[in-house]
């Protein structure tokens, strides 16, 4: 393994040393670490959050994964590490695999940070880290979710001054507290607030900066609360995740729960209300020209659905399963498909095959329970790549496989197509 540095629990690849870059890889591996701490929650195990971007600026983009602050990875599309980041007196909960980070020049001094979390002394700190290298360049103490609790903290990006100056950092817990920090961690406001899961940047009102939407509420960069529209919701419900679109110039928001809002909170429309029970994520693809809503629902006895459903409120397509949902662009035309993972198949809005993962193929049966995947636009091309990580029983660790769908379309749109896959092995360890 071409490490040279080891510094307490970070290690760094001499560039210099590395082998040459390749077009693409499709496969690579990491260490499994079992936690024992899970217990009955397998898919904590190996399923981690990916961020990509450009880390040096080179021009490729390169994975970092993250297991909350216990485990920060820097790799390229080689799957070379570029540096390891370990922490193994974390608690089980800082490892929550959903801890969400983020990478971005976040304050426009040339040199990408990885925003994320990570214990020093002891304690949670939100931390700016250097992308390039791993190094911590400054932390502050995260706010905790209660007074009395632990964190596992969501963190996102907020352009709240525009796209062009330094960005937000809106940190976000479970159903109660939001809290944001300008681009050198000061803290501006926290407040105790009835949020869903994530923080969500959008210019609501199209000044050009963006708000902060958690859920059915909505607030400015001040910390002062535009709107609360929890009124549409069912009593103790909350919504997992929104996403926005334009419709008659307006922005609208898509939740998980049906629910279509206006600029001001105001309930435009609502769908699938007759067959949703709760959402987990919210998405928009365009297929046959139009829009198409999809929800990944937790369904009756937490059976996971996936619904597409039109602007109208006709149910193009459902199917069972799976423990995440990607919307994900498809060759050329820029049209969408949904991938479901449980299945490895994207459809098209009307529940047409449009592509199929090769992997399912050879008997990965175990990733409904071991593993997901998310898709991002890894080459620059018209089409988004599938990352999957998923565990390998026989072999006893994690694997990521990245499969492009930056291929030609089938000729009719709907002959299932097995997507192109680069031959590229890469292991560690
Ligand atoms: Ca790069
Ligand atoms: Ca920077
Ligand atoms: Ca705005």
């Amino acid at each position: 393994m071409p490490v040279d540095n080891y510094t307490n629990r970070l290690k760094i690849a001499d560039m210099s040393k590395l082998p040459p870059p390749c077009p693409i890889v499709s496969r690579f591996r990491y260490p499994y670490r079992s936690i024992e701490a899970f217990g009955g929650v397998p898919w904590a195990d190996a399923v981690n959050y990916f961020v990509t971007g450009d880390i040096d600026g080179d021009g490729r983009i390169e994975l970092v994964l993250c297991r909350g602050s216990a485990e920060q990875i820097a790799f390229d599309l080689d799957g070379r590490i570029r540096w390891h980041y370990t922490d193994e007196d974390a608690s089980w909960k800082s490892r929550r695999p959903d801890s969400s980070v983020f990478l971005r020049d976040i304050d426009l001094d040339g040199k990408t940070e990885l925003v994320c979390t990570r214990t020093l002394n002891g304690q949670e700190h939100v931390c700016l880290v250097d992308a390039v290298s791993g190094i911590l360049k400054t932390g502050v103490p995260l706010i905790p979710r209660t007074e009395d609790d632990d964190n596992r903290g969501f963190l996102r990006l907020i352009l709240a001054d525009g796209p062009d100056a330094p960005g937000y950092i809106a940190a976000g817990w479970d159903y109660t507290r939001l809290a944001l920090y300008d681009a050198r961690l000061n803290l501006i406001w926290k407040r105790d607030a009835p949020i869903g899961h994530d923080p969500y940047g959008v210019d609501i009102d199209g000044d050009g900066y963006e708000e902060i939407v958690c859920g059915y509420v909505a607030f400015d960069r001040s910390g002062d609360m535009r709107w609360d529209s929890r009124k549409y919701l069912e009593k103790d419900s909350h919504a997992d995740s929104v996403v926005a679109f334009e419709e008659d110039d307006e922005i609208r928001l898509f939740t998980s729960e049906g629910h279509i809002l206006g600029p001001d909170g105001d309930l435009v429309d609502a769908i699938g209300q007759d067959v949703l029970v709760h959402g987990q994520e919210a998405g928009i693809i365009h297929t046959a020209g139009e829009r198409r809503f999809v929800v990944q629902d937790r369904g009756d006895g937490i059976k996971q659905t996936t619904c597409i459903f039109t602007r109208d409120n006709r149910l193009t397509f459902s199917a069972l399963g799976g423990q995440t949902m990607q919307t994900v662009g498809w060759g050329a035309s820029g049209e969408g498909g949904v991938w479901i993972d449980t299945h490895g198949l994207i459809y098209d809005g009307d529940g047409g095959l449009l592509g199929k993962v090769r992997a399912y193929e050879r008997g990965c049966w175990r990733l409904p329970t071991r593993g997901v995947g998310s898709a991002h636009d890894l080459l620059y091309g018209s089409g988004d790549e599938l990352l999957l990580r998923f565990f390998d029983e026989e072999l006893q660790i994690a694997r990521c496989e990245i499969y492009t769908t930056d291929v030609p379309e089938p000729d009719d749109g709907r002959t299932p197509k097995t997507i192109t896959r680069a031959m590229i092995d890469w292991s560690f360890y």
